[in-house]
């Protein structure tokens, strides 16, 4: 019996060996990016997105372990709201650079860049996903990222702002090259500068910039990164919600200056509305992401009205989602009561949002930890 039980447990570790694979596996001279320089490390991550969508959808979480509804960090244990409630951390974390242009030491929404920084060596070292956005202020006005004022074509070449636009990538810089992990390696994130760009409440949105001057912008920022020897960002594009392949075209830079292709969709207008929506505008990423041959994901998604149905979860986001190809959905933040997007200890889709996890599909940081070389 004993004799059976080591037989068992050599093949067992034997095939756990045999299926682990290495960065051996991957060809790195294949993986091309927008940035040429980019890391083994970023390529890794490519690699591993592509992957994670092969197995199911990686669920994210905005500013998960910041904080969450009635708490915040106290910098002991990392904790967030959907682990207190699943025992599992979120697979994919996101956090907003909004603020770093300044030089502040908390982002937009109060959140240390120092935490942040300890919380995303932590993520990356147990396998997790990093995304990080850039709700930045208007160079031209100093008002917030919802001001609207013209601004783009002050900051590009030539214009009036560049000189402070360049600093301001400068702060942006030194921050991706402030992460690094136990190995000295610069940490991979996904970076999603310059969202929702269709829409018109960002000053680089909509109605407010050319879609010549949004794509130079954007081919202009990734210059001005790789200048300052960043190398460690993998580039995500996202509109918000499209009616068409041509409207999310309208002002992507081209598949040379784009890594992951995203989407934001919220729940605005009703769930039946809203998984019909999700399974339209992700059959136009798919589409859109298979001709230019890249990963996808739903960048942001949520619903702030959990009151109107406690299954949200399973009845609303799931059948929206499910066998989509996308690698991620994440979640915006748990900000308050009444500004939450994850559910979290007493929240009337505490349940459902239990049985959302277990679903096979669904994968959480354990789960994506695996997926590794
Ligand atoms: C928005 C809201 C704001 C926040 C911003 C950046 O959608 O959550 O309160 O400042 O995202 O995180």
């Amino acid at each position: 019996m004993n004799k059976l039980i080591k037989i068992l447990t050599l093949l067992v570790f034997g095939l756990s060996i045999f299926s682990c694979k290495t960065a051996k596996d991957i060809d790195f001279d294949k993986i091309q990016l927008a940035d040429k320089q980019a890391t083994k490390e970023t390529k890794i991550l490519y690699q591993r997105i592509q992957d994670i969508a092969k197995e199911g959808i990686a669920f994210g979480h905005e500013d998960a372990t910041a904080y969450g509804v009635n708490w915040k960090d106290d910098g002991k244990k990392m904790n967030s709201d959907v682990k207190k409630i699943t025992g599992k951390f979120p697979a994919v974390h996101g956090f907003d650079l909004g603020h770093i242009e300044l030089g502040r030491s908390t982002n937009l929404d109060t959140v240390s860049f120092d935490l942040m920084r300890r919380h995303i060596k932590k993520i990356n070292r147990k396998g997790g996903v990093i995304t990080m956005s850039w709700h930045l202020d208007n160079p031209v006005t100093g008002g917030d990222s919802w001001d609207t004022a013209t601004a783009v074509s002050q900051i590009l070449k030539n214009g009036g702002e560049r000189e402070k636009f360049e600093l301001w990538i400068k702060q942006l810089s030194n921050f991706f090259k402030s992460l690094k992990d136990e190995k000295g390696n610069y940490i991979p994130v996904v970076f999603r500068p310059y969202h929702e760009m269709n829409g018109s409440w960002f000053w680089w949105g909509e109605g407010i910039v050319s879609n010549e001057d949004y794509k130079n912008l954007w081919r202009e920022t990734i210059a001005l990164l790789q200048e300052n020897q960043v190398h460690n960002l993998l580039y995500a594009y996202s509109p918000n919600t499209v009616g068409s392949i041509e409207e999310f075209n309208k002002y992507y830079p081209g598949d040379e200056f784009v890594d992951v292709l995203g989407i934001d969709i919220y729940n605005h207008s009703g769930d039946e509305a809203f998984t019909e929506s999700l399974k339209q505008n992700l059959e136009i990423l798919k589409n859109k992401a298979t001709a230019s041959n890249k990963p996808y994901a739903l960048t942001e998604s949520g619903n702030n009205k959990f009151g109107m149905n406690a299954e949200w979860w399973t009845e609303a986001l799931y059948p929206g989602i499910k066998d989509s190809g996308i690698a991620w959905v994440l979640v915006w933040r748990n900000a308050r009561p009444d500004h939450y997007f994850a559910s979290y200890k007493g929240d009337v889709a505490e349940e459902d949002f239990k049985a959302f996890e277990a679903l096979e599909e669904i994968l959480f940081l354990k789960e994506i930890s695996k997926i590794n070389y």
